[in-house]
């Protein structure tokens, strides 16, 4: 597939993103969007289980010491990836769903990740959840890093605030809201 060019200003990476193909990217894109936003450096490559498996071992074996922190691991149809990573380091491992050309629905992608044997977490996101996973990265880095946890303080205000613009918004519209009109009740 064609992809664009990024200016990603170089950010020493603390979070891995792989993918299990350039075709993932479309959906991935969420998770380095986010990290951008709150300032994490990241780097973001593919790597596939099945067709690069050596590679696969090679980029979990050696991530810790490279200096990440955690990884985020998406991939469609036979989703091995996530699984597989998580059980060859010992950063956490967040998977990513994707419904993929070759995936029945996502769910194949689904339980391909979230079903992992006692022992080995893949903390697995919903479907496509890309922008969640970026996010549960940042919370995890977070609860050492004060200054990123006020960041996603913010966030979550920012997003508490677009609620009350919509709750407003329906109010003018006319519907019934009697909870905001008398919220002690
Ligand atoms: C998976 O197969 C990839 O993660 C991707 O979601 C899917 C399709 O890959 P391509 O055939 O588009 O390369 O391994």
């Amino acid at each position: 597939m064609e992809i664009q060019t990024t200016n990603y200003k170089l950010q020493t990476p603390i979070v891995g993103i792989v993918m299990g193909s350039d075709s993932d990217l479309p959906v991935m894109q969420a998770a380095a969007d986010i990290l951008r936003y709150f300032e994490i450096g990241f780097e973001l490559t593919v790597v596939s289980a099945h067709r690069t498996p050596l590679r696969m071992v090679e980029y979990a074996s050696r991530a810790k010491d490279r200096g990440l922190k955690l990884i985020i691991a998406g991939a469609g149809g036979a989703a091995h990836l996530p699984g597989m990573i998580a059980s060859i380091t010992t950063l956490p491992v967040i998977g990513v769903p994707i419904k993929s050309s070759n995936s029945i629905d996502g769910w194949d992608s689904i339980l391909s990740i979230l079903q992992m044997p006692n022992g080995v977490p893949v903390a697995t996101v919903a479907l496509n959840a890309s922008r969640n996973a970026g996010i549960l990265a940042a919370q995890i880095i977070a609860a050492f890093d004060e200054k990123l946890a006020e960041k996603i303080s913010a966030y979550k205000e920012k997003m508490d605030k677009e609620v009350q613009e919509k709750v407003q918004h329906l109010q003018s519209a006319g519907w019934p809201n009697t909870f905001d009109k008398n919220p002690s009740k």
